[in-house]
């Protein structure tokens, strides 16, 4: 690899060569995952060797349930795990917002809820043994959590950048917090935009896990589930066998994956 250009991501395992005082990579050994943000001009790696992803959410600011499952999206289609965290449960408007993840927790999102300020103790027991790329909406708490849990991390939260000045997106870089040596927490930049334009039809459907034991079954194989005679998802839609509500960020997803394809 020597002399060829590295392209070294977050999370990612190399081989290094000590070089007097300074240090080389050699080589980025092979990645277990990869995951992807993108934003309407271009499609960027993130973390490497993440294996659960951890979406921050809180009852204030809201958020946007779309984005939460844009994420557990990716992850599914990664093949990583993932939880959902609802921060600042002090707030009083905190079951507005479980209620709003409960179709998540129906089909089998873990989620965990805690107050960053009181106690980040309840999050420990879910990192054990993951690298987990922790994200989400600016102002959902990712900052204060990291502090919380890293009392030496110093993540600028968002008082501290209003002092500064330096606007709203406090976290710039992605860092990689090691709890143990099987253990590690990787901090990412509030994330607006999480990439499923490269996953096709096929591999967005299997990424919605309750949609996998319907897939397949439907009387037409082209199927693209949205008005087709005999579509199983449609089906189990109006039996209630899965959540209209998801069935339709399905269709949403795949069209405008569709005309990204186009625009290529
Ligand atoms: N009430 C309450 N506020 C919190 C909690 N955690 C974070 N915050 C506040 O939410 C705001 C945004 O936090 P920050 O960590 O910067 O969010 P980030 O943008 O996700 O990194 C700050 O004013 C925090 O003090 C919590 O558990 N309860
Ligand atoms: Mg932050
Ligand atoms: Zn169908």
């Amino acid at each position: 690899m020597k002399g060829r250009h590295l392209q070294v991501v977050c999370g990612d395992r190399v081989e290094f060569r000590r070089d007097g005082h300074a240090g080389v990579i050699e080589s980025v050994l092979p990645r277990s995952s990869l995951l992807y943000r993108s934003d309407a001009f271009k499609t960027k790696a993130i973390a490497a060797n993440v294996t659960q992803l951890a979406v921050v959410v809180a009852a204030r600011p809201s958020f946007s349930l779309e984005l939460v499952q844009r994420c557990l999206l990716a992850a599914e289609d990664q093949g990583i795990a993932s939880l959902v965290v609802l921060n600042k449960v002090d707030l009083p408007e905190t079951p507005a917002a479980r209620a709003r993840l409960a179709p998540l927790a129906r089909i089998g999102y873990r989620c965990v809820e805690l107050s960053a300020l009181d106690d980040p103790a309840p999050l420990r027991p879910a990192l054990a043994g993951h690298t987990t790329l922790m994200i989400g909406q600016s102002g959902m708490g990712k900052s204060t959590l990291v502090n919380a849990l890293f009392p030496d991390a110093h993540a600028e939260t968002a008082e501290y950048s209003v002092a500064l000045d330096s606007g709203r997106h406090t976290t710039t870089h992605t860092r990689l917090h090691r709890i143990d040596p099987d253990t590690a927490l990787i901090d990412s930049p509030g994330l607006q935009e999480f990439a499923l334009q490269h996953l096709d039809a096929d591999a967005l459907a299997h990424a919605f896990v309750e949609f996998r034991p319907f897939l397949g079954h439907c009387r037409f194989r082209d199927c693209k589930h949205e008005s087709e005679p005999g579509c199983r998802l449609i089906e189990a839609a109006e039996a209630g066998e899965i959540d209209p509500a998801r069935l339709a960020l399905f269709r949403q997803l795949r069209r405008a994956q569709h005309k990204a394809a186009q625009k290529l």
